[in-house]
């Protein structure tokens, strides 16, 4: 079916660390519109795509995004005029020719990447469908059994993403356990609130970091994980079964590479690559940690290799600054053994059918796919469709606080009514009400 772009809108908003970043809404000729959000992370990868921003210390401390909402209107929007927007494409590899490069580091990925997802919204709603079944067409139009993936809700926040706090940047719990999705929000949330208590008792602060989790400062990165253990078990969830752990270390954020060390402040001590890896070999005996995110810098590739042959077999390892979303860096991870999971985020590419074709490139190589939030969000909850039309198993989206986070959870909580009701998906003990 033909329908035709008619007109692109966009502007500078904010995210949810007050930093501006784009909307962008595209009109059809059939009168159906999509829009779309873009969300920045913290933590980058060093070969992410290029998110363009003002550099004007006069506005937003030189974080306005004024030139590429300009780009949006002024030059990829005018070249995309009357193209279908059911050919999402053909869309993005016209704004790759546009762009030019192979960062989108003349455009910028932002502006791209608006368009990208919009498109994709709109031409959800030109075939009067859900986001997450649209994606499925595009992901593979084949197959149309759902379903929900695991969500990790990220309680504990440090590195880059909380100030003073554990050199490791997230602490994760996981329902692996738990098959109902809604049984699966409370458990994040009775935890959530049993850890919140014990931080209290123990006269730590509450303050929220940067994703909802809490953020007290002064502790190893050990701490956390006895915390974790204590509060679950106080909940009647089982630690080990139900419930596992997973981190993100983001470990490219203290790799000092002129020593080739990694520094772990919060415990005054350089440690070396082999260390760090025996490190989490201990760990991963005293805790039931699952999966391993960025456990290594991202120029770390042959330590990458030895953790894989060491742990590979029982842990997740996912690669997030590793591949950045790329299939060129995942191509290297796949052929060298390096991780044997990727984390997926739009704006690290910076268009949807890129990002879908590494999902699929991973998925065909047994790797794991997870669906993740940027620390900057915003009110879109596009990245919770993108998990379920993809089959990916697992979300990262924050700790079940903060509305920028609880919007993807809230998202999957209707997508779950939606499934159940239309392709009568049917999870063990499903007890949640009907979708209108
Ligand atoms: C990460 C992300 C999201 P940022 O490292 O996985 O949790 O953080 O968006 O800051 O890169
Ligand atoms: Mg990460």
């Amino acid at each position: 079916m033909i329908d035709k772009i008619l007109n692109i809108y966009s502007r500078q908003v904010l995210d949810s660390r007050g930093n501006p970043t784009i909307y962008t809404l595209v009109k059809t000729s059939s009168g159906n519109t999509g829009f779309s959000y873009v969300p920045s992370g913290a933590s980058t990868g060093s070969k992410e795509a290029l998110e363009l921003r003002d550099n004007d210390p006069k506005y937003f401390n030189g974080k306005s995004v004024l030139s590429a909402v300009k780009n949006v209107t002024d030059e990829i929007g005018p070249n995309l005029i009357g193209m279908n927007v059911n050919n999402l494409d053909e869309i993005d590899s016209k704004m790759l020719d546009i762009d030019g490069t192979e960062y989108k580091s003349r455009l910028g990925a932002n502006s791209i990447l608006s368009i990208s997802m919009a498109c994709t919204r709109a031409s959800a709603a030109s075939n009067n469908i859900e986001l997450f079944e649209l994606i499925r067409k595009l992901y593979d139009s084949e197959l149309n059994n759902y379903k929900l993936p695991n969500p990790m809700f990220n309680v504990l926040n440090g590195g880059s993403h909380a100030f003073n706090s554990t050199d490791f940047q997230e602490y994760m719990i996981v329902p692996v356990g738990i098959e109902n999705f809604e049984e699966s929000i409370s458990a994040g949330f009775q935890i959530y609130n049993k850890l919140k208590k014990l931080l209290e008792r123990k006269n730590y602060p509450t303050t929220l970091g940067d994703e909802g989790g809490f953020a007290p400062p002064g502790l190893t990165n050990e701490e956390p994980l006895e915390l974790l253990t204590k509060a679950v078990s106080q909940t009647e969830f089982k630690l080990g079964s139900d419930i596992k752990f997973a981190l993100d270390v983001a470990a490219s954020e203290f790799y000092d590479n002129s020593v080739d060390m990694y520094d772990l402040k919060s415990e005054s001590k350089k440690i070396s690559s082999s260390e760090l890896a025996f490190l989490y070999e201990n760990l991963v005996q005293k805790y039931p940690i699952y999966s391993i995110e960025d456990g290594l810098s991202e120029d770390d590739w042959s330590g990458w290799q030895n953790l894989t042959k060491s742990i590979g077999k029982n842990i997740q390892l996912v690669g997030d600054d590793l591949y950045v979303t790329q299939k060129k860096f995942l191509r290297r991870g796949i052929d060298e053994n390096a991780g044997n999971s990727i984390l997926i985020k739009l704006n690290q590419v910076g268009t949807v059918s890129e990002t879908i074709e590494n999902i699929k490139l991973a998925q065909n190589n047994n790797f794991e796919t997870i669906i993740s939030h940027r620390s900057g969000e915003t009110e879109d909850t596009f990245i919770a469709d993108l998990a379920v039309g993809t089959s990916s198993t697992q979300i990262k989206t924050g700790a079940p606080a903060r509305g920028e986070r609880v919007n993807k959870y809230n998202r999957l909580l209707i997508i779950h009514d939606i499934i159940k009701n239309k392709y009568k998906y049917s999870p063990k003990n499903n007890t949640v009400g009907t979708y209108k």
